[in-house]
């Protein structure tokens, strides 16, 4: 019997142009930016999903990841105005919402009756929230539910943090978010969301969410929480006015800075670390570069968090223009979307996990994507204020055996997993490591 080889693609309308590539994903390389602008501008688009398939299949085998979350938006009021974003409202304008801490252990009991093992929590930039109200959140959490995992603020909610409890140095922005993230673990802080990394581009960035931070300090956020233990995700917004080589080396910087994440917890890289082309000075990181795409390649555990934490997952998440201030913008469509994630599991082979984020891509398509790259599709989710798919609710909940029947219905085997990647085992709504 002879075993079918994915050396060549299976298909008519091949690409020829892809074969270097499809040579190097086989050997386990790292693939370049003009590699990366390849595999967006080819039609063969079957052979792009092919290959990220063949890379999620080395990392993941037919397993697809799934939790028991409730999201959590404490506030939409928001001191930012970014044109991209529906959600944020001003003080007293209509809509506009503050939870209060009751509120939030109440959203806690409803999560263990549930059988949720994560919340996820973010807001806006509330511009006159004590630093306390964080801290009483994530204590007030910890009391009600003790075994569900706190997962965060995004890096500019914690820039944010540090501007409101007066340690927030312009010149050294480090120090200050270190503060507030050793008081928040403290409090309870298990790990960081993805959100607000937007697209590292000082164009886009400029147009689309002028005062937002940075790619720099982004990444320092990152780094320091990375340096305190925390595991961390990032993500991508696209489709907006970014374009695609801007979203490459989006991929491309967030690639280098989990270089250096493993470097930190001891993985060995090959030492002939590059300068990548075309990033600015102020995001070049020099660590040895860290693959993880071969069949021999040992994913990151959570027992070497204690050497300090690293990216677990990259959610690129599509643009939704209704009722943003780029509203005339069509958005991305289905196979830009499908594409995305496939380039983005080619591209960031350091990162053990790629998510489809149901509620934006739509569970159908989040389907699909499990078979061009993605291996996560998030959870049931329950409430969900930022982006809306279908109407104007914000109600936004799925079954577990939605999720799991949408899984096997993909050909994959479900496994419900714990915000780090633990496999959990349940009786219900017990449920253990
Ligand atoms: O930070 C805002 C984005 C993010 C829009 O870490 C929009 O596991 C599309 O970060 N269209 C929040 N996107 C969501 C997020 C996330 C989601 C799921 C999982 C994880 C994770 C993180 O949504 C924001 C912003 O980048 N966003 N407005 C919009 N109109």
């Amino acid at each position: 019997m002879t075993t079918l080889q994915p050396t060549k693609p299976l298909h008519a309308h091949a690409d020829s142009a892809l074969d270097p590539i499809r040579a190097k994903v086989l050997a386990g390389e790292r693939l370049s930016l003009d590699d990366g602008a390849v595999l967006y501008a080819t039609n063969d688009i079957w052979s792009v999903i092919e290959l990220a398939d063949l890379v999620r299949r080395r990392m993941h085998g037919d397993k697809a990841y799934y939790n028991i979350n409730r999201h959590l938006n404490y506030s939409n009021v928001c001191a930012l105005s970014c044109k991209f974003c529906e959600f944020y409202r001003k003080r007293g304008e209509p809509g506009e919402y503050t939870r209060s801490i009751d509120y939030i252990k109440d959203e806690a009991r409803k999560g263990i009756e549930s059988g949720a093992t994560e919340m996820h929590i973010v807001g806006g930039l509330h511009p006159y929230l004590p630093f306390d109200y964080y801290t009483d959140m994530l204590s007030a959490l910890r009391e009600t539910a003790p075994d569900i995992h706190l997962k965060a603020f995004t890096a500019v909610e914690l820039v944010h943090l540090a501007r409101i409890a007066k340690v927030y140095k312009r010149d050294d922005i480090k120090s200050g978010v270190r503060w507030v993230l050793e008081k928040l673990i403290a409090a309870g802080l298990g790990s960081l969301p993805g959100g607000g990394a937007e697209v590292f581009d000082d164009r886009v960035h400029k147009e689309a969410f002028k005062n937002k931070i940075g790619a720099h300090e982004w990444l320092d956020v990152h780094l320091v929480a990375h340096e305190l233990g925390l595991n961390t995700n990032c993500t991508m917004l696209y489709g907006h006015v970014d374009k695609r080589d801007e979203r490459l080396r989006h991929m491309e910087i967030l690639r280098r800075s989990q270089d250096q994440a493993l470097a930190r917890i001891g993985y060995e890289g090959d030492p002939s670390a590059y300068i990548a082309e075309g990033i600015p000075e102020a995001q070049q990181i020099t660590a040895p570069v860290v693959t993880l795409n071969r069949d021999d390649a040992q994913l990151p555990t959570p027992a070497m968090s204690e050497r300090g934490g690293y990216y677990q997952t990259i959610t690129p998440l599509p643009f939704f223009p209704d009722g943003s201030d780029l509203e005339s913008l069509p958005g991305p469509s289905g196979l830009e979307n499908l594409r995305t994630i496939a380039i983005t599991r080619l591209m960031l082979d350091n990162f053990p996990h790629v998510k489809a984020f149901w509620i934006m891509q739509t569970l159908p398509m989040a389907q699909l994507m499990l078979e061009a790259g993605a291996d996560d599709i998030d959870g049931t989710v329950v409430w969900y204020d930022i982006t809306k798919a279908v109407g104007e609710h914000t109600h936004q909940e799925t079954t577990v055996l939605d999720l799991q029947k949408a899984i096997t219905e993909a050909g994959f085997v479900p496994v419900e997993r714990d915000t780090l990647y633990r496999e959990v085992v349940r009786n219900g709504n017990e449920w253990h490591i």
